[in-house]
């Protein structure tokens, strides 16, 4: 029997998905979209945030090269092909569950896809990212054209696909792909205390994060607000938000610190 492409687990609250074909550097083929779609599709209701990782020393080589050549797609084909991924990602990014990807080695290509779709991404020392599909003659097809521009801009994007410009991971997090750079192989113990305190928020507070903080960055400022004020009316409403402004008051609840 061949091993699964997907390793799933769970930590207490924390469900970890990871990816499990090394061999190929977590290069990704149909059958893994199609493993990722079905596990965020279903996932656990006690699971309150899911960390992404992969086994080996890169994340993700991108789409599965050899498995794109020998099946030679037609122009319809890929674009459904593509619209799959676009389906499985979006389940990552619109799911309603906090996701953090945990970085290491290449995330390059369809791998930098996958990553732009969780909400946070932990990268460590190790990590580098590129987008080399100007050099393979293909253009991005997992909803990279959308997610890429909103971490670094167009213009880097542009950049990099032009060139085959490679950003290590100190330059990675200057300019936005991950919002954490951790030392070699201390991605997954960073991204599981994250998870344990974006657990501790009000679910509402983290379902307005995930639908409706990326949806006002693409309105227009007037729209923009109108949606920011209808969603703090409806998060503040809830009796969990109340009690939480009363513990504060009361002194039961913890300041804001210094980091
Ligand atoms: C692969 C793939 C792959 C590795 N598809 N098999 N993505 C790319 O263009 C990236 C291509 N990969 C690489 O540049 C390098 O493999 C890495 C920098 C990621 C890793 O290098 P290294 O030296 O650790 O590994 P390797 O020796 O290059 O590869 C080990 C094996 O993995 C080897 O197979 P083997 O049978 O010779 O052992 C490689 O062929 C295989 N492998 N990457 C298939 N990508 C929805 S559109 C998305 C568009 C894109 O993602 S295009 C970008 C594709």
């Amino acid at each position: 029997m061949s091993d699964p492409i997907l390793l799933t687990s769970e930590q207490g609250n924390i469900g970890i998905v990871t990816l499990n074909m090394a061999h190929k550097r977590n290069a990704l083929n149909e059958d893994a979209i199609a493993a990722i779609d079905a596990y965020f599709s279903a996932v656990p209701s006690h699971i309150r945030t899911i960390l992404l990782t992969a086994k080996g020393d890169h994340f993700c080589a991108g789409l599965d090269l050899k498995e794109h050549h020998d099946k030679a797609r037609s122009g319809v084909e890929f674009m459904r092909v593509c619209q799959g991924w676009h389906r499985a990602f979006d389940k990552i990014q619109h799911g309603g569950i906090p996701v953090i990807a945990c970085l290491q080695g290449a995330v390059v290509g369809g791998g930098l896809e996958l990553a732009s779709a969780c909400h946070i991404r932990v990268a460590d020392a190790s990590t580098f990212y590129a987008l080399p599909e100007g050099s393979r003659g293909i253009f991005v097809g997992g909803g990279g054209s959308v997610r890429i521009p909103r971490l670094i801009g167009v213009a880097r994007m542009t950049d990099m696909m032009m060139t085959g410009r490679v950003y290590n991971a100190e330059d990675g997090e200057r300019v936005g792909f991950a919002q954490y750079l951790v030392p070699e192989g201390a991605a997954l113990d960073k991204a599981v205390e994250l998870a344990q305190r974006i657990a501790t928020n009000a679910p509402l507070t983290n379902y307005a994060l995930m639908h409706a903080l990326p949806r006002i960055a693409d309105q227009p400022a007037d729209h923009g607000y109108f949606t920011e004020a209808l969603m703090a009316g409806i998060a503040q409403d809830a009796p969990e938000a109340k009690a939480r402004v009363r513990a504060f008051l009361e002194g039961k609840a913890a300041k804001v610190a210094k980091s």
